[in-house]
């Protein structure tokens, strides 16, 4: 009897963790302070049951930087998962924990050391701008390490970094300043040279709103959207609606231009059939990306040809806020700025100085990230109506020329280009694909991703997304909906 009832004993304790929920609350943490310790009942959101941790870091005394953990009750897939956010940032990203925690995983987020998606925070708080920077997501990542080994007993065995946007610029800079955080990175559309895509943003601004000729008004973006179609859709092999490689689009807005007078504006619903000679400059622009008047260096690139449909995010009456934020907050401290004085010769020189890699993360060296086996996916839309795609392809290869060649990089990165999607997701190409799965499988498989198969929202269609620079080739026989019937190859 003595020796069942020791077994007995033996497997009721099996599952109690180290420490319940609760009593996390006196957790002692350096330079930080649990404020809730609460466990979650499954079905609040439709979620499991959890434990739920919040806590503020002060890692200087400027810092007001909030986290939340977020931990399984039960089936902890025994790994961490911690989320990016976008933007300016200054909220925790809930949507992206809940996915992270329906799969099985610890996971966490940070507001960034500030609240709301603005930056005025950065006016004379320079340390709240390292938070924001790259300190709060260091910061959370090393803390809620040491809550998930609190709370279960032991460690993650595993830790993810799952980011878009600024959450993808998170990524790069986790990897490139802090390597050993993470064992697998996902970096979408990051927006890590942050200095010149707000030089873009504003470049765009001026070109519509400077003197207001060169404003394109939102009907007519799918005149030149299916003009370009024409143009280009058949360039990649296949009249699908996609434009598979956007660089091989070298269309010109100069054949949209009106031959005999614009239409009145009431009729351009129906009738928008042309762009005037300054609207013609405009849309170049978009195209061309921020060039330097004086040296005619390209500063940052510019949307490609398929993005036109949501021109309106940067394009639209008033400038891009995250743009122009950054300039009155953190280049001129100002904020009466105003965006038509931006001088794109000294003014993008100052927001390079002023920044001087802090918020960009530019670096190309991943070698220490590599050299402990960490892996990472990149990917970004080609359609992308924010952040130029052609940014993710630029840093790309600047890892790959750091390292020496793709040779030299030995199997760590792989960056996935989207036909027709736009930033983060959206846009008419298949934009649903799992990225996490095949984080997975190539970090603990060691199964690198050769495709990872994207659908359409409905489902009408799948495509593989192949790793650049391969491109995703009709096999010639099936239906061009069904990704089974490409293949991966080179362009
Ligand atoms: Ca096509």
């Amino acid at each position: 009897m003595a020796f069942r009832f020791a077994l007995l004993l033996t497997v009721l304790a099996a599952p109690i963790f180290a420490a319940s929920c609760e009593s996390l609350a006196s957790l002692s943490l350096p330079d930080a302070t649990i404020t809730k310790a609460e466990s979650v009942v499954a079905g609040a959101d439709a979620l499991p049951a959890h434990c739920r941790v919040a806590a503020t870091l002060k890692p200087s005394s400027d810092s007001d930087i909030k986290i939340e953990v977020w931990m399984p009750a039960s089936g902890w897939n025994g790994k961490f998962q911690a989320v990016g956010n976008g933007g300016w940032s200054g909220a925790i990203s809930v949507n992206a924990m809940q996915e992270a925690l329906k799969s099985g995983y610890a996971t966490s987020s940070t507001n960034t050391g500030h609240e709301g998606g603005s930056a005025s925070f950065a006016l004379g708080h320079p340390e709240k701008l390292i938070d924001y920077a790259w300190r709060s997501e260091h910061e959370m990542a090393v803390k809620a390490k040491t809550i998930i080994a609190a709370f279960y007993g032991s460690g993650p065995k595993l830790s993810y970094w799952n980011g878009c946007s600024a959450g993808g610029k998170q990524a790069l800079k986790e990897a490139q300043k802090f390597p050993d955080d993470f064992d697998g990175i996902i970096a979408g559309a990051p927006g890590n040279n942050w200095t010149g895509r707000a030089i873009f943003t504003m470049w765009v601004a001026q070109a519509m709103h400077k003197d207001e000729a060169g404003y394109i008004p939102p009907e007519k973006y799918s005149l030149i959207h299916k003009a370009v179609l024409e143009a280009c859709d058949a360039i990649d092999g296949l009249k699908d609606g996609l434009i598979e490689d956007p660089t091989r689009c070298h269309f010109d807005p100069k054949v949209l231009e009106c031959k005999s007078g614009d239409a009145p504006r009431a009729t351009w619903s129906s009738e928008a059939s042309c762009l005037t000679a300054a609207q013609v400059e405009g849309a170049r622009k978009i195209y061309s990306g921020a060039i330097n008047p004086r040296t005619k260096q390209q500063l940052f690139p510019g949307l490609e040809p398929g993005s036109e449909p949501n021109w309106s995010v940067i394009g639209g009456p008033r400038p891009f806020a995250i743009g122009n934020d950054f300039f009155k907050y953190v280049v001129f401290k100002d904020p009466s700025w105003d965006f038509k004085t931006l001088n794109f010769d000294s003014d993008a020189a100052l927001a390079e100085k002023t920044d001087a890699g802090l918020i960009n993360a530019m670096d190309p060296n991943l070698k220490p990230f590599f050299g402990h086996g960490g892996k990472l996916i990149q990917y970004h839309g080609w359609s992308d109506w924010q952040i130029s795609p052609l940014n993710s392809v630029h840093y790309y290869e600047s890892v790959l020329e750091s390292a020496g060649g793709a040779s030299k990089l030995g199997d760590s990165y792989r960056l996935f280009m989207v036909p027709g999607m736009g930033h983060c997701g959206g846009g008419e190409g298949p934009n649903r694909f799992d990225m996490v799965s095949a984080l997975e499988q190539w970090t603990e498989q060691h199964k690198a991703p050769e495709r990872i198969v994207a659908s359409t929202r409905d489902g009408a269609r799948s495509r593989p997304l192949c790793p650049y620079p391969q491109v995703a080739k009709y096999k010639g026989s099936g239906s061009i909906d069904d990704a089974a019937n490409f293949v991966c190859a080179a362009p």
